[in-house]
């Protein structure tokens, strides 16, 4: 790799590409990077820092990447990732298809190598060609190749990945440009700051007229809240819509606690009811994918008619019809829908179905929760989590796992929003440990993972980054010795697959790091450690260990598995 530097008289004051960057960045409103550096970028960390920025160093680019998605998702503000060439872009690129599929605005800046070497594939140090490998993957991508299109450059990112429906952008950033040089006026002078990168966008008053209409005729209408209507930000208007109205909600994972999940609307717990028995169901930032049985089948019942609210306007009749399509931002949408339904009220008789599920399916639940068991098995040690939680409503809770995620998001409500991040759209593992540095950066408040052996075992490495920081994060581990359980049988010389080694102590190796670690076997203690690390403020890994035989193949969606019949009678 070679420093181009342009040859120009020694009065002229120059800038160059690093400089240029940073000035870009920050004009955009960025004060934070996650990343994992080295050659080409090493030089632009250490500069971010000096600057006074924030720049959060971790030992996986991909982790680096989550915790850019995550702090995307929390402040609606592109979160930037920075990672060497190749294979460094190559971790981060695991991230940023992750936040383009669900549609968290992201940029991925990645340093790269000489064009004339790579398009030649004559070799260069990490050699990729890291532009197209990204598209497919990306909301957009883009290259840098001249310092005065920098400004250009990363205002294009920006507004890519905030506009419309939100996503990763992926921005390539030669070496060469980097070391570039001209004269700091003009240099400053490119540089620019976007104005209204996230538009509101208003819908037509022919489609309000006809959602209106057609909510206003439900008998068994329903409101269904998904991460977008979380990531918009307008929550006193989604909250007096659903109040005024009196529609019941059910909220998607991470659109648990827009509205509290103990309000009196919220139909979480009759969730299946809801779906099957509802006539009218307004989505609000979320798609009708697999984790809504696509909208039809047996989950969905009888007759339905849908009314949607995106922004996107292809995502209409993507899976089933839509029979009032509302396109447009959900604040815009939302305030729209209030106007048109100004007086209306809900059949009590559905309201009071769902009330009595919910009551009924709570108390069983508590029943749950309320039995000890020799070994803690995930609805008791839930349980005592959830007791604590209670008193902290402003914690982000990170959750990922199969047992330890479903039972988290069933037995642990949200109070407030955008305080519960999880593995999303894709299910992903290993999210937890870049979404906690993410919660911890952004709100400087503490935060609680809640975490699958396995999926911990993903990042597990990101707790030195924690303590190295002193962030106020505690980790519970939910170590049943595996993935799903820990007691499946072993074939003949063999472990099996889907077992972990049962001596391991992931308390200590958070000590290792610095951190406080602690080791519970029942819920009490779970409760007092908890009580104690939120208190501390200090990073804290809970190993608790959880009976082997408690969980059940991929948690509560072990239907969509496939499992061979051949030898089986
Ligand atoms: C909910 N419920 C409650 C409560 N809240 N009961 C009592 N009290 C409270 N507070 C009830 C609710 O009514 C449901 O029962 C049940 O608990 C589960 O609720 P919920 O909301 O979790 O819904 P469900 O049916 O499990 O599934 C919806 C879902 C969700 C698909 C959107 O499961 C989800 O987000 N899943 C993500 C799964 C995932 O990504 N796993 C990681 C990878 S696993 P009923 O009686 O009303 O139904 C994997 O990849 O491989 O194994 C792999
Ligand atoms: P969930 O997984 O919670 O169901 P999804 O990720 O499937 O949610 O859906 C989020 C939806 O929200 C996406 O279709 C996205 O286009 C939409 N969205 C995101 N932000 C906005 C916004 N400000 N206005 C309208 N729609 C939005
Ligand atoms: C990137 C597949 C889904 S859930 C899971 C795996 C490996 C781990 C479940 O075990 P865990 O939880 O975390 O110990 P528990 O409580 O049920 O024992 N690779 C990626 N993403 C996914 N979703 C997988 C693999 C998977
Ligand atoms: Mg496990």
């Amino acid at each position: 790799m070679s420093n181009e530097t342009a040859i120009l008289p020694e009065s002229t004051e120059l800038t160059d590409g690093f400089h240029l960057i940073m000035e870009a960045l920050e004009m955009n409103g960025i004060d934070t990077i996650y990343g994992l550096l080295g050659i080409p970028v090493t030089e632009l960390g250490r500069l971010w820092q000096a600057r006074g920025n924030r720049f959060y160093s971790f030992r996986n680019e991909v982790n680096a990447g989550y915790a850019a998605s995550f702090a995307g998702y929390l402040t609606k503000k592109p979160g930037v990732c920075l990672t060497v060439s190749a294979p460094g872009f190559l971790n981060g690129l695991n991230a940023l298809a992750n936040a383009t599929t669900n549609c968290f605005p992201m940029i991925l800046i990645s340093g790269s190598s000489e064009r004339e070497i790579v398009d030649l594939q004559q070799g260069d140090y990490e050699e990729m060609d890291q532009l197209n490998m990204a598209r497919p993957y990306a909301k957009a991508s883009y290259r840098i190749n001249r310092v005065e299109d920098i400004g250009v450059g990363v205002a294009r990112a920006m507004r890519a990945a905030l506009s419309g429906r939100p996503g990763g952008v992926y921005l390539d950033i030669p070496a060469r440009l980097l070391g570039q040089t001209v004269d700091a006026v003009e240099g400053g002078n490119s540089l620019f700051a976007p104005v209204d990168m996230s538009p509101a966008q208003l819908p037509a008053p022919d489609a309000v007229a006809r959602a209106v209409e057609l909510i206003k005729g439900a008998k068994k209408p329903l409101i269904l809240l998904g991460k977008g209507a979380a990531y918009a930000q307008c929550d006193e208007q989604i909250k007096a819509l659903i109040e005024e109205t009196g529609i019941p909600f059910t909220p998607m994972s991470m659109a648990k606690g827009l509205v509290p999940d103990t309000h009196p609307q919220c139909a979480a717990a009759a969730r299946s009811l809801a779906l099957k028995e509802s006539d009218v169901v307004v989505l609000v930032g979320a798609r009708l994918n697999w984790l809504l049985s696509h909208g039809k089948g047996k989950t969905w019942g009888g007759a339905k008619k849908f009314v949607q609210i995106d922004i996107q306007a292809n995502e209409m009749d993507s899976n089933v019809k839509i029979d009032a399509p509302l396109v447009g931002d959900i604040e815009s949408c939302v305030s729209a829908l209030r106007a048109g339904l100004k007086g209306m009220a809900t059949s009590t008789d559905w309201t009071g179905a769902l009330a009595e599920k919910v009551a009924a399916s709570k108390s069983k639940l508590n029943a749950r929760i309320n039995t000890a068991t020799p070994a803690m098995n995930y609805a008791n040690s839930l349980g005592a989590i959830r007791d604590v939680l209670k008193n902290y409503p402003d914690i982000t809770l990170v959750n990922e796992g199969a047992n330890a995620l479903d039972n988290c998001r069933m037995i642990v409500d949200q109070y407030l929003p955008r305080r519960r991040l999880d593995s999303g759209t894709w299910g992903i593992m290993g999210m937890g440990m870049g979404a906690c540095v993410a919660a911890a950066s952004v709100t400087d408040k503490p935060v609680v993972a809640v975490e699958g052996d396995s999926a911990f075992g993903f990042a597990g490495m990101e707790l030195e980054t924690i303590t190295r920081y002193d962030l106020p994060v505690t980790v519970i581990i939910m170590n049943n010795g595996g993935i799903y359980r820990g007691d499946e049988n072993s074939p003949a010389h063999q472990v099996s697959c889907m077992l972990f080694n049962p001596a391991t102590r992931y308390d200590k190796m958070m000590e290792s790091f610095g951190g406080k670690g602690v080791r519970v076997t029942t819920p009490e203690e779970l409760a007092a450690a908890l009580e104690a690390s939120i208190k501390s403020g200090k990073p804290t890994l809970i190993d608790a260990v959880i009976d082997p035989a408690a969980g059940v193949e991929s948690g509560r969606i072990g239907n969509l598995n496939v499992v061979s019949q051949i030898g089986k009678k």
